[in-house]
């Protein structure tokens, strides 16, 4: 092994803080990281690990569940119900907040995730990944219900998400900047290979799905008309456009050369389409954390005060200065 290179375990010893919760919070990391490198496996051995298609289920949202949607749930819960590190966990793929087994001390901690996010995508070969946010759990002497995981995305005290693409990325933030670490698979270890990721604040290429502008609110019309007119337009510049269809994948882009990613809440899903507590503030936490700025339609993302465990949102995020300029195209309407 390279010992000049930065391990994850070596990195979460540095930079957690170093007391007995740091230490707990630490180690809940590595559990996530060690779940996420069974996902990554999973993930590479599409259809040869009988994984790919439908489970015949649908989750609490409406949603077809995909077998590798219930193979990464459960790599998620397993592996980080013992420990001690956390109190309860929530996916997007349960009805509920998760109890641990009786017989598993429950720790300071609360995990959020979505498993496997882009699923629509893992049937075609294209980038999926797993986003997760780590909130303090109430000290209230039981098991946590639904209610206490309605906290602000200003409560988390870690986030972060993975991609499973030609490489396996993990980005992460424990509240000092956003730092990236590659799996390297034959290891089975992750290694730093970008510290204090910092996202370009200008920038001159957008993220959307096109078939819903019938359906988008006036700003965001305004916003991507005047990018589409270019140079003569009144933004000045020719803007251009990626949109992959699974938000790790094109959030990853955005924090390593800028832009924008907008999933408005519009006229057909008046309460947007990604899950506030999934989705929405773990990567609204990144982003602020690397420079950029994340916005619902109605205020800064991670000041959201969410009512519901799988309460959805409208998401704006990524370069601050484009994002300043949708914040503005919504006060003006
Ligand atoms: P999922 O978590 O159920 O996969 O849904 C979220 C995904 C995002 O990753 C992606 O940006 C979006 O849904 C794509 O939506 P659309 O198919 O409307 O373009
Ligand atoms: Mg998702």
């Amino acid at each position: 092994m390279d010992q000049s290179r930065m391990t994850l375990g070596r990195f979460l010893a540095r930079h957690c803080p170093q007391d007995e919760k740091g230490r707990t919070l630490a180690l809940l990391l590595r559990q996530v990281a060690d779940s996420c490198r069974r996902i990554s496996d999973a993930v590479g051995g599409g259809a040869l690990r009988d994984l790919t298609g439908a489970a015949d289920n649908v989750n609490v949202q409406g949603e077809e569940q995909k077998k590798l949607d219930v193979f990464a749930n459960d790599a998620l819960l397993e592996g980080c119900s013992w420990g001690g590190t956390v109190a309860g966990m929530a996916s997007e793929e349960e009805d509920d907040v998760f109890t641990l087994p009786e017989d598993e001390p429950r720790g300071p901690y609360i995990l959020l995730f979505d498993p496997l996010d882009g699923s629509s995508n893992i049937d075609v070969n294209v980038s999926v990944g797993t986003i997760f946010s780590v909130l303090p759990a109430p000290d209230a002497g039981r098991d946590p219900v639904n209610e206490d995981l309605l906290q602000s995305g200003d409560q988390q005290v870690a986030a972060g998400y993975v991609v499973y693409g030609p490489s396996t990325v993990l980005a992460l933030t424990v509240g000092n900047g956003v730092h990236v670490f590659t799996l390297d698979r034959a290891q089975g270890e992750w290694f730093l290979t970008t510290a204090d990721l910092k996202v370009p604040e200008q920038t001159a290429e957008f993220a959307i799905n096109c078939s819903y502008w019938h359906q988008w609110p006036a700003p965001v019309r305004r916003y991507i008309e005047e990018c589409l007119a270019g140079e003569d337009g009144p933004r000045g510049k020719r803007f251009n456009m990626r949109w992959v269809a699974s938000m790790v994948a094109d959030l990853h882009r955005i924090f390593t050369r800028g832009g924008v990613f907008l999933y408005p809440a519009d006229s057909r899903r008046p309460n947007g389409r990604l899950r506030v507590l999934y989705e929405v503030n773990p990567i609204a936490m990144l982003m602020e954390q690397a420079g950029g700025a994340a916005f619902t339609g109605e205020e800064r993302a991670m000041a959201l005060q969410p009512k519901e465990l799988h309460q959805r949102a409208g998401l704006l995020i990524g370069s601050r200065e484009e994002v300043a300029v949708l914040e503005r195209y919504y006060s003006e309407q």
